[in-house]
Parts: structure tokens; sequence; C-alpha cells
């Protein structure tokens, strides 16, 4: 009996998405491996201190995921230059202050740009604490509010939903606003802060012709080196400027700024915050291969169908480990490791086999030594919890019931780690 409906579940979350289906789903037929402990430098030494973490292997680490992974990207622009466009202090009914602020990337207000979404909440003391991340629809798909100006970036097609020519159109308002629990993030004093992703790189592969990369190219250079940032990494170097211009807005707490990313955008919050140190806590909601999940587990999507489906998405190098995981210097645990001693949160569906929801709370597990080295009281778990109960130390981790998706939910229990560690803090 138990085994019949086992089996039926599994024949249902394949159908879901048949392309899915050749791809590994059984824990027996996992992989033996061996991880590279990220308490060993490359030169075989026991890090035994934060301060050789810090000095030694915490920056071996890095330059191994910007080189072999995610790829380098370019420094901040020399000046900030941006632009607010809209101001209502009496957005949401009266409850928040709603801004919408153009970043220009390269710091020429004829470049580039992205415009920053941003939901104050008006009762509170001081600056406001602010969860930041990049939505997949455009920023009036994460709210109703008729004022979020339509994104005039390229869109993928989905008339359904009102996107028509590679454009947004009045329909999409709203469209992706069951991801986005605006109104339950300001009622608890936090403000949200959100990016359409294809303002920094439009999400298909065209050889890096258009998005960000190009201005970036030095001398006769028409795509990144093997070496240089893909999609994730442009990304992810585009919600650090949102920070940069969080350091200059006074109502947002820049000190206390949590980074959140669902899937695609999961693996994105990861890399942003494993990179960039400002950001206060990182969130990875449902991210799997190349985010949370740990590659040498093949289970579900593997290195070479990520890298096969999304070229465009990691650098160069990463496809040297298409069939070859054992070969990586790093694997995903050492991604969270980099984030320590700042609180990170891990979050797996249990319908979403796909993203492995058990390599994804491996990697928690095996980043917990760093967090101990560094003080902190890590995982707090040895095995991996129960679906829909939640563990909250510095790592925090859930598996819900349900699908590929962010909810409530995983919401209610992100407010809870942020007040957990941002309320403790002075503020
Ligand atoms: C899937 C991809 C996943 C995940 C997902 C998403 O097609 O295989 O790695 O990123 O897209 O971003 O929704």
């Amino acid at each position: 009996m138990t085994l019949r409906l086992t089996l039926t579940a599994a024949v249902v979350l394949l159908m879901a998405n048949p392309s899915h289906a050749q791809f590994n789903y059984d824990e027996a037929k996992v992989p033996k491996f061996t991880l590279p402990d990220p308490l060993v430098t490359s030169a075989g030494e026991k890090v035994i201190s934060a301060e050789q973490w810090a000095k030694q292997r915490r920056p071996e680490i890095l330059e191994l995921f910007e080189s072999q992974v995610y790829g380098r990207s370019p420094a901040a622009p020399k000046g900030l230059v941006v632009k607010q466009t809209d101001i209502d202090t009496k957005a949401l009914g009266g409850k928040a202050t709603r801004k919408q602020v153009t970043v220009y990337l390269t710091g020429e207000n004829d470049g580039p740009q992205m415009s920053i979404l941003i939901y104050i909440p008006n009762n509170r003391s001081g600056p406001a604490p602010v969860f930041l991340g990049l939505n997949f629809l455009g920023n009036h798909a994460v709210h109703a509010d008729p004022a979020i100006h339509i994104t005039k970036s390229w869109t993928r097609n989905d008339p359904k939903r009102g996107y028509v020519d590679n454009k947004a159109t009045e329909k999409s308002r709203g469209a992706a606003s069951s991801r986005w629990a605006v109104d339950m993030i300001v009622d608890r004093g936090y403000a949200i802060a959100t990016i359409y992703y294809g303002d920094i790189d439009p999400d298909f592969h065209d050889g890096f012709k258009n998005g960000i990369h190009p201005h970036f190219y030095v001398g006769k250079q028409t795509e990144p080196k093997a070496d240089e940032w893909g999609s994730i990494a442009a990304w992810s170097w585009g919600l650090s400027r949102a920070l940069d211009y969080f350091q200059q807005d006074d109502d947002i707490d820049h000190k206390h700024v949590a980074v959140i990313g669902h899937s695609r955008l999961g693996k994105t919050s990861l890399w942003a915050g494993a990179g960039d140190p400002r950001f206060a806590m990182v969130i990875s909601n449902n991210s799997g291969c190349g985010g949370a999940a740990l590659s040498r587990r093949a289970f579900g999507e593997t290195v070479k169908r990520i890298n096969t489906s999304f070229p465009h998405w990691f650098c160069g190098n990463y496809k040297k480990y298409n069939d070859k995981e054992d070969d990586c210097p790093v694997d995903q645990h050492m991604l969270i490791a980099l984030i320590a001693p700042r609180p990170v949160y891990i979050a797996s569906a249990h319908e979403d086999r796909w993203a492995d929801p058990r390599g994804e709370f491996l990697s928690g597990l095996y980043a917990d030594p760093v967090y101990r080295l560094l003080g902190t009281d890590g995982i707090g778990a040895d095995k991996m919890p129960e679906i829909d109960k939640p563990v909250q130390n510095t790592i925090g981790y859930h598996i819900r019931t349900g699908k590929h998706d962010v909810t409530d939910f995983d919401w209610t229990q992100y407010l809870k780690f942020a007040d957990k560690h941002f309320r403790k803090a002075s503020r």
C-alpha cells in the first residue's frame, strides 16, 4: 500500500514535467562521492581559526566559485547615478511609502538601467530593514497597485498573463502577487524592494549581446571569457547595485538587508550574498542545482542538464564539469559556507524533487562546521527535519508541503527568521 502510494506520487511528479523523467530520483542511485572539505586549504592544511578562514580559506573558495562556477563580475561603477521616478507616502492604503528608483548601471545616465520598486512601512521608528529580491515578471507583477511602472524591458511571451510581443501589458499587473507577501512584510515592519531581473540581463542565450555584459567588454571583446560572468553573476551584481543605492537612502536600514530569491533567482541570491558581505542575511527559496543543492548527488537536475538548457547562466568553465561533478574543486555547501557567519535560510518544497530537497539540506549541514568555527550555532540539526517543521538557527531550513513556488508559508518563516536575527541587533 505504502509502496503503491509512493510510486503513484512519483509518477504524478514526473508527469508534471516529462522532460525531467529520465533523471535520477532514486536515493539508492545517488553516486558515492567525497565532498571537498571547506576547512582544508588547497594545500591540504587544516583550517583551525576564524582568522585563517577569513584570510586564507574563504578567499580561496570565493576565487574558485568565481573562476569555475559563476564567473568574475566587474567592480561597481564609480559614482552611483540614480533617479527617483515616483514617491507616494500613502501607498497600500496609507500604511507604506512607495518609491520607484532608477539605477544607472554603468554610472552614466544614458546607459543601461534597472528600476527598484520599494515599499517602506510608515509605522517605524527608524530606517527599515529590507527584503530585497529580483522578480521574474516585472515589478508591476508583484502587486496590483496601479501606480507601479510597467516594465519596458524584454519579457518572455505569455499572452494568458498579459505578455505579448515580448512586452508586458496592463493585463500582467499583479500576475506574480501570490509570491510576494507585500502586505504581510510591511505589516511586520520590513521594507520590500524588488527589481525585474530582465532589466539587468534578459534571460535567454544570445551570446551575451544584450543586457549588461557588453557594457563591460574590454577592447574588441565580444563575449565574456571562460572565467567571466554569466547571467546569474550579472543578476547578482545588479543586487549589489541596489545595495549601493540603499546606502544613500535614509529610510532603509542598509545594515539589515536580506537578499532573497526563488529558483534561478535563489541561485542568484546565494551568489550575491556569498560575494557581497554587505548582505546581512541570505534566503534561498527552492534554488536547486547550481544553488543550494549539492551537485555531486546528481539527483534531479544535473550540472550537464543545466549547462545545456541554460548555457548563459554560469561561466564557460562550469561546462568542464558536465558529467564530471567530482572534478569540480567546490560543491555547493562551500557556497553556503562563504556566507558564514551571516544567517542563511535554505527552503525546499516536498514536490520539488527536480531541485533535490535533500541535497539542499545537506549543503546547509556540511556548511555547519564553518558556521561553528566562526562562533555561531550553525544549523542545529543532524538530520533533515520533517515536512513543515522548520529549524531556525544561524542556518535555517525547511521543507514544506507542495510544489516549486514561493508561498505565504515560506514568507512566514523568513519573517520569523529576520525577527530572530535582525531584531536582536541593537536597533
Ligand atoms: C528550471 C531549471 C531550474 C530552476 C527553474 C526556475 O527550468 O531547471 O534550475 O532554475 O527553472 O528558475 O524556475
